[in-house]
């Protein structure tokens, strides 16, 4: 056994053993009351699974095992280049440890040796229109790879509950390996007629994305570093993760599981944000005829997309209360890199803009941007501008955190996802049992 599932195999038996004296002594404890409102209001706030890899503080923004982004991008391992390797922050979410940087370039290589994608995948995408959405194309070539998954293969040879965990983990690692090709295959076969670029195994796992998509700037490939990183998690609750962790309670294998989290992913209240954010930004320069609007030119065009019953993308979060740390750490990446671009100043003019447009609707709960509102103006700087494609790079780093809390979740023996449901009905005869 390698160090990191040797060492994720003792930390998760340690912690199952925790669990179950806790909740022996303390099962009954009462961790909070569920209003009307909540069941009504798509389950806010109320706390239903444990999910181990990071978690989300209304103010604060996410904490990856405890530590911030900032944090994180002084402390993870940076290989050759200046951004935290997502590498780093999957080795901390499994094992609540900042991996040395061996540690780092040896999971590197591993992913690297796992990367192998079965030939049938691409021929499923092949069998595609060339033009079919990249998140479709996604989810189907990750359902496709179920095929392969060690998983479903050892269920069905009749594996014991106390090995869920080491199956979990191997489909864990080879989805995670696999991801990066499966995506630039479809990127190149959707934009670039079919003209695909060759793994480089001695590359970093992002690195290798950002060469297999097709480009070569060495700040694009820390772009892809960074953005592999911050998308990576955001506590269990979120609409991917949460998909992922109640297929994957019913024990369908963890492929499945992530297929599904990306049909959640491609919501435009979800990850298709951020193809929504930048079509947004194109629909209003475009209609302005400049790149370079005035603020009022930007408020004008805010009101109006209001004033038409849409929401503005890339604003507003169903948890975050105060700018997202995520979109922070992207605009400190522009003003570092790339400040004087032209979309990128109209990022920022949103920001200065669209707050107190929100605030003034008087029911958005966080006027602030989210982490799609910054991530395309990046992109396009790069001459990354197939916009339908961007969706697809939020859920190939999606993935580190899901399956990692899926490990976690076999490792814990974590149940069947099971709430219950009420009708209105229900709701009035209780109220009225509740008034009498
Ligand atoms: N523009 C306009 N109206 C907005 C808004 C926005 N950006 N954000 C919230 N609102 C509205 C809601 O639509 C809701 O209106 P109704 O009462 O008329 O239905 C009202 O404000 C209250 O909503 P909320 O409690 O503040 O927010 P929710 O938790 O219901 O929804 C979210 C959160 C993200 C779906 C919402 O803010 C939104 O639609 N944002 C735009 C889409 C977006 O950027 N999504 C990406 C989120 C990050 C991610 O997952 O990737």
């Amino acid at each position: 056994m390698n160090v990191l599932k040797e060492k994720f195999n003792e930390k998760a038996a340690k912690q199952k053993a925790e669990v179950r004296a806790m909740l022996k002594e303390h099962g009954n404890t009462i961790v909070g009351e569920v209003k009307l409102s909540q069941v009504f209001g798509g389950a806010r706030g109320i706390k239903t699974m444990v999910y181990e890899t990071s978690q989300l503080d209304a103010n604060e923004g996410i904490r990856f095992r405890g530590y911030s982004i900032p944090e994180l991008k002084k402390l993870l391992p940076t290989g050759d280049g200046n951004e935290p390797l997502p590498e780093g922050l999957f080795w901390l979410m499994l094992v609540g440890e900042i991996p040395t940087e061996d540690e780092v370039r040896s999971l590197s290589k591993e992913w690297a040796s796992r990367a192998d994608v079965p030939d049938h995948v691409f021929k499923v995408l092949d069998s595609l229109p060339a033009d079919t959405h990249p998140m479709i194309q996604f989810n189907m070539a990750i359902a496709a790879m179920s095929t392969d998954s060690v998983f479903s293969s050892r269920y069905a040879e009749g594996m014991s509950k106390s090995d869920y965990w080491d199956a979990t983990y191997e489909d864990a690692m080879n989805l995670i390996a696999r991801l990066p090709r499966v995506a630039s295959y479809i990127y190149r076969r959707s934009y670039f007629d079919g003209d695909h670029i060759q793994p480089d195994s001695k590359l970093d796992w992002a690195a290798n994305f950002a060469h297999m998509l097709g480009y070569k700037d060495e700040t694009f490939t820390d772009l892809m570093r960074l953005y592999m990183t911050i998308h990576a998690d955001h506590e269990g609750g979120n609409a991917s993760a949460h998909t992922a962790f109640l297929i994957n309670s019913t024990l369908a294998d963890p492929y499945l599981s992530f297929a599904g989290a990306m049909g959640s992913l491609a919501g435009p209240l979800h990850g298709l944000a951020n193809q929504e954010v930048i079509k947004f930004i194109f629909e209003m320069t475009d209609s302005l005829g400049t790149r370079n609007p005035t603020k009022e030119q930007v408020a004008d065009f805010v009101q109006q997309t209001l004033d038409s019953g849409k929401v503005i993308p890339g604003y507003g979060h169903a948890v975050l209360r105060q700018p997202d740390p995520r979109f922070t750490a992207q605009k400190v990446f522009a003003e570092e890199h790339l400040a004087d671009d032209e979309i990128v100043q109209v990022v920022w003019k949103l920001f200065e803009v669209v707050p107190p447009i929100l605030d003034s609707l008087g029911k958005v709960k966080n006027p602030w941007p989210n982490v799609d509102s910054h991530s395309g103006a990046l992109l396009v700087h790069y001459g990354f501008d197939q916009y339908s494609f961007y969706t697809v790079l939020f859920g190939v780093s999606r993935a580190l955190g899901v399956v990692a809390a899926l490990c976690w979740a076999r490792a814990l023996g974590g149940p069947l996802e099971r709430p219950k449901s009420v009708t209105t009905e229900w709701a009035k005869e209780f109220i009225a049992s509740k008034q009498s």
